[in-house]
């Protein structure tokens, strides 16, 4: 790890957390390190896929697939067509080039090579310019609970299409992972601010803090730490979040999203569609900006970004 100063340590689980992690790369270059969830990994046909890396990894390559949401751009399906006809399992969709990545993946980490140098490798073959970083090199594996059914995380999210009433999230394995090394080895006053990209917070950012240790960690930086609201006007921008918080007890809004982060954020950016939320925000202790937090293009992204690192240093700690 360098010993840069100004570095800031983005943490981030799929498409929304990639938009955001993408706006910050475009301002922070090499000095932006993005710890990504693996707590939806699976092992499939044989291939070990890690959906949010990959997904940060093509949207800072700038190669991501935007209408599908996951994979790459320009993809063709071949390898599957092939599947179904050999009657093999179609319900998780692999694209032609999207494999390659899976399959160095896997044999690299059969080689005994630690998730986190796989990750590099990818990330320098693919020109990304930020660190990007597995929460753990341990395994660690999100199952649903829904009743009796205890369901992984993409037969839940994928097969399942999100149906079954999420009663309690674990992440499997959890308790005994390590947070990755690097992260540990980051340089006393090496970083200028935490984001908490607008990612699911239930299933994206809670297997991130739920490595032991991490809490305590990001607080230990004694930077500002800073969530963006993945929830805007009570819904989802995108993915189950406003169901899986509405399941869970919680009224999908930014306020609960406040309430879920309370321990942990200094500040909150939440979107201008829920500036009516910012008083009762407030009165939990945390700060509020409010903003467009809505990405649809390349610039809305830094433009978010820089929103996100003015509010960081605002509220820097003398
Ligand atoms: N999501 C789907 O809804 N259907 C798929 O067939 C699918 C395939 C897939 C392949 C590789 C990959 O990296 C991601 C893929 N995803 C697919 C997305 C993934 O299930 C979710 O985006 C995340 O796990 C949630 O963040």
């Amino acid at each position: 790890m360098s010993g840069n100063t100004n570095q800031v340590l983005a943490l981030a689980g799929g498409v929304g957390g990639a938009k955001l992690a993408a706006g910050l790369q475009q301002l922070k270059g090499g000095d932006l390190i993005v710890l990504v969830n693996t707590a939806d990994d699976f092992e499939h046909l044989g291939l070990h896929i890690s959906p949010d890396l990959d997904t940060v990894m093509y949207t800072l390559a700038g190669r991501a697939n935007k209408s599908q949401g996951w994979g790459l751009e320009g993809e063709t399906w071949s390898f599957m067509d092939q599947l179904e006809g050999l009657g093999g399992p179609t319900w998780f969709r692999l694209g032609d080039r999207d494999i390659a990545t899976h399959l160095l993946r896997t044999q690299k980490l059969a080689e005994g090579i630690p998730l986190s140098l796989v990750t590099q490798d990818l990330c320098r073959a693919f020109g990304v310019k930020a660190k990007v970083l597995p929460m753990s090199n341990d395994p660690v594996r999100t199952i649903v609970h829904s009743g009796d059914l205890a369901i992984s995380f993409q037969e839940y999210f994928v097969r399942l299409a999100c149906g079954p009433v999420v009663d309690q999230l674990e992440f499997r394995g959890a308790s005994s992972a390590k947070r990755n090394d690097e992260i540990v080895g980051l340089k006393a006053s090496s970083l200028d601010a935490v984001v908490i990209c607008p990612s699911n917070p239930y299933l994206s950012i809670d297997p991130i803090l739920h490595v032991p240790g991490m809490r305590r960690w990001l607080k230990d930086q004694n930077v500002p730490i800073i969530a963006v609201s993945p929830i805007v006007a009570g819904l989802a921008i995108k993915g189950p979040a406003a169901k899986i918080m509405r399941e869970l007890g919680h009224e999908p809004s930014a306020k609960a999203v406040a309430e879920h982060y309370r321990d942990l954020i200094d500040g909150l950016m939440i979107d201008t569609s829920d500036a009516g939320l910012a008083a009762q925000i407030e009165e939990l202790g945390i700060e509020v900006r409010v903003t467009n937090t809505i990405m649809k293009s390349n610039s809305d992204r830094a433009v978010l970004a820089e929103a996100v690192l003015r509010f960081s240093s605002d509220l820097k700690k003398p």
